[in-house]
């Protein structure tokens, strides 16, 4: 089964290369990438997805320090039923070299269900999910 996952850079964020490096990585551990670039709207994340349903996850880098302000919709078109699938969001997560708990606590308030600071934690994560997700669906044929 093919294991997909859909990527993008925040729409206010033009910073490339980390987006590069991880669709390049992701492609060699065997994932299909769904690259969506650089200044991409929370919105085209979620009609990616209604493209692609069977993402596993749906990742969302952002450097220049207005994470909050460009997922801030993020609430609203959950509620709408879109974008359910884990939304991973790494980068630089606020404005400022010092990172505060208040920042992550903020983002985590708009329900981003995993904040990685680390690209090498990615593949990790996502194996986690997906193996979550396969032992889910056979819990739920056994049971
Ligand atoms: C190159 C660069 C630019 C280039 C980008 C060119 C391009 N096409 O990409 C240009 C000149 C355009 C640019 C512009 C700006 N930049 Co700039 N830029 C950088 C710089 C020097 C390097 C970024 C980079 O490519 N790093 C290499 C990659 C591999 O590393 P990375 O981006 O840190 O990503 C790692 C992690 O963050 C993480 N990660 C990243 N994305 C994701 C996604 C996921 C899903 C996951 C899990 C992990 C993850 O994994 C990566 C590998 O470990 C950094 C400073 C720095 N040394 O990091 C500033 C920096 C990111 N920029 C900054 C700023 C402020 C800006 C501007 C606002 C400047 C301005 N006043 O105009 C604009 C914003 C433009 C915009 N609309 O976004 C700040 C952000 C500060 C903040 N968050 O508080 C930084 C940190 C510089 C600084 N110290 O102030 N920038």
């Amino acid at each position: 089964m093919e294991r997909l996952v859909i990527l993008g850079v925040a729409e206010s964020d033009a910073h490339a290369v980390a987006n590069h490096l991880i669709a390049t990585q992701l492609r060699e551990h065997g994932f299909t990438v769904v690259n969506l670039g650089v200044c991409t709207p929370l919105r085209e994340f979620a009609d990616a997805l209604d493209e692609h349903p069977h993402a596993e996850a749906v990742l969302i880098g952002t450097l220049n320090g207005h994470a909050h302000t460009d997922l801030a919709e993020l609430p609203t078109l959950r509620a709408a039923g879109r974008l359910r699938r884990p939304v991973i969001v790494g980068g630089n997560l606020s404005v400022g070299s010092r990172k505060s708990d208040d920042d992550r606590r903020r983002l985590r308030e708009l329900a981003i269900d995993h904040l990685v600071d680390d690209a090498n934690q990615l593949l990790l994560l996502l194996d986690l999910l997906h193996s979550a997700r396969t032992q889910g669906a056979l819990d739920e044929r056994v049971g």
